[in-house]
Formats: structure tokens, C-alpha cells, sequence
């Protein structure tokens, strides 16, 4: 994980969302050069503010007149909050569908002029794996979760229309320490790949809505981000180093799910609440 040296200008506050979250407690560090203070949010206990460079704030995203007082004072927003696998539809509604509403609404209100959304691959998981896509692509999203990510972007394209708030809507492949399989041999994002995104996403003039994938320089692409190249991302790191470890693992079925579908394994998800 990079700390970088040559950090711009810090915002005067950024508030982090779901930041007790497995990319959360990364962020909290890797943003730390871009905020003079980082507020913190989860609807989960975090772990209490180190200093005065941070504020934690407990906050549950369906909550519309909490959120409205997360927003304020801030100068940009990471939205990383939410329901982040695929479930029930009634669980994704109140974080991830009314939760993405009310950041926007909130920061409508509070006049914050950028967000940063974390979407997610899923919004085009039934696409295959040898199809080559880029931000014009029509979404395929894969369940509930993705499609309330596909929501989101929707979210963000209207804010930015209607009231000229700016958004990066980041679609995540894999961001974990390691890729865990093979398909996240395509779709794995470093973390310090993700820290240069959400500075080139802060950073960068005139985004109105850009849509870029997040992937790391992995060996293989599915992901074009022609369309996002003002954004200026370069990822450096790539899963290739990770071969011979996935690899070991047993090869799953040619028509495995993890095989076929960009979505891998959320394709098959659901449905629920047949009995
Ligand atoms: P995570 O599940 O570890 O973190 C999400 C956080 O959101 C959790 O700490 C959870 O407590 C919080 N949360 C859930 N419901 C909430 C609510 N109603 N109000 C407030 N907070 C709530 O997920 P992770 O991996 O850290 O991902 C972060 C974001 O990035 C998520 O939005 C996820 O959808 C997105 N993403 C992550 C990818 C990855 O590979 N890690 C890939 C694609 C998207
Ligand atoms: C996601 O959107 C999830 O949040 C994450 O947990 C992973 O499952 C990732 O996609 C993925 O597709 O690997």
C-alpha cells in the first residue's frame, strides 16, 4: 500500500462511508493525505477517531435525516456504505437503494459539489467472459445487488443533470489483498490501484458522470476505460504474481457460473423467499 508523497492540495473534509468495511479500514489510511479531516461513517461501531484528522459518526444509510447530518460540513463524498453481496431484495432496498438517495439528497441540500460512488462489476455480471466491455456497454446487472448499483449510477447521472453534482461511479471488480480465484485473476483491483483511483476521481476537473472500471494492470482485460481516460488512472499492479497460487486451487466446471459469467458465482444467486 502506497502512501503518496506528492499528494495534492487536501480537502478541507471528506467523509468516507462504510468505513468499517473490508475497503473501509484500508481507505482510512490511504485517504489520510487528502483530508485534513476524514469523517468516518458505518451503521457498525468503528474503531473511536486517532486524532484530530478524524471524526467517526455512526449512521444507518436508510435513515434520511441522518444522513442529512452526515453530509454536512463535508466537501466531497466516498460512497462505500451498503450492502455489498447479493441478498434478499428487502435488505439491499434500505441501504443501497434508499441509502444512495439520501447521500444525494444530503449533498443536494448541503451544496457538496462531488461523490464518489463505489459501484460495483455486478451492474454487468451476465455479460461472458469473452466479451471486451467499456462504460457505453447496457448494463446486464446480475442480482438485486447489482441492480441497485445500476440505480445508483442512475442516481448520480440525475443529480449531475438536474443539479450539476459530480460523480465517479467506480465499478469495482475484486479489491482484496489477493485475488481469490480465477475469475479474480481478471478483475482484481490492488488496493494502492484503488487509492490512485479515488485521487484521479477527487482530483480530476469536469467529471460530470464518469463511469470507469476498477481493475488493476491484470494480465488479461474484460475492461476498456477509453472512456474514462481524462481521469488519468494508470494502474500499476497486476494479479499476474498470484498465478501460480490460484492456479493450485481445483479447476471449476466449464460451465461453472465463476467461469462463464463476468458476475462469476452472483449470477446463480437467489432466488429467495420461496418457502
Ligand atoms: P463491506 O461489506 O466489507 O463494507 C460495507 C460496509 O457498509 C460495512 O461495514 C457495513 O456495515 C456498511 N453498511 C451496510 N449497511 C449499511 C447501512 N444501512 N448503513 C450504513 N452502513 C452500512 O464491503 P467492501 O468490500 O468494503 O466494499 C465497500 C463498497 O465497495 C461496497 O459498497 C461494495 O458494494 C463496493 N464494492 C466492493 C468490491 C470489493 O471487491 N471489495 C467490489 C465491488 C464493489
Ligand atoms: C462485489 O461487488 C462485492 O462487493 C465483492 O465482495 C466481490 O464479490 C466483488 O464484487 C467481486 O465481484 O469479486
Amino acid at each position: 500500500m502506497t502512501s503518496n508523497s506528492n499528494a495534492p492540495t487536501p480537502f478541507n473534509r471528506l467523509l468516507l462511508t462504510g468505513a468499517a468495511g473490508g475497503l473501509g479500514k484500508v481507505l482510512r489510511e490511504t485517504l489520510r493525505p487528502y483530508a485534513t479531516v476524514l469523517r468516518l461513517s458505518d451503521i457498525v461501531e468503528m474503531a473511536p477517531a486517532t486524532g484530530a484528522h478524524e471524526e467517526v459518526q455512526v449512521c444507518d444509510l436508510a435513515d434520511k435525516q441522518a444522513v442529512h447530518q452526515l453530509v454536512e460540513g463535508v466537501d466531497a463524498i466516498l460512497h462505500f456504505g451498503g450492502v455489498s453481496v447479493e441478498r434478499p431484495f428487502e435488505e439491499i432496498l434500505g441501504a443501497n437503494i434508499c441509502g444512495v438517495f439520501h447521500i444525494y439528497e444530503a449533498a443536494r441540500r448541503h451544496g457538496v459539489k462531488r461523490v464518489i460512488f463505489a459501484s460495483s462489476n455486478h451492474v454487468i455480471g451476465f455479460y461472458k467472459q469473452d466479451e471486451k466491455l467499456d462504460a457505453a456497454s447496457p448494463r446486464r446487472p446480475d442480482g438485486y445487488y447489482g441492480l441497485s448499483k445500476s440505480y445508483g449510477e442512475d442516481m448520480a447521472s440525475f443529480y449531475f443533470d438536474r443539479y450539476g453534482i459530480e460523480t465517479v461511479s467506480i465499478r469495482i471488480g475484486s479489491s482484496f489483498p489477493e485475488p481469490q480465484n480465477r475469475r479474480m485473476m481478471h478483475t482484481w483491483l490492488s488496493f494502492a490501484d484503488l487509492t490512485q483511483l479515488l485521487e484521479r476521481a477527487l482530483y480530476t476537473p469536469n467529471v460530470g458522470h464518469t463511469v470507469v472500471y476498477g481493475a488493476s494492470a491484470n494480465a488479461t482485460q474484460w475492461w476498456d476505460n477509453r472512456l474514462a481516460s481524462h481521469l488519468g488512472f494508470v494502474p500499476k499492479d497486476s494479479s499476474e504474481v498470484f498465478r501460480a497460487k490460484v492456479e493450485a486451487q481445483p479447476m471449476p466446471a466449464a460451465d461453472d457460473p465463476a467461469m462463464v459469467y463476468q458476475g462469476g458465482a452472483f449470477v446463480a444467486a437467489g432466488p429467495f423467499g420461496d418457502d
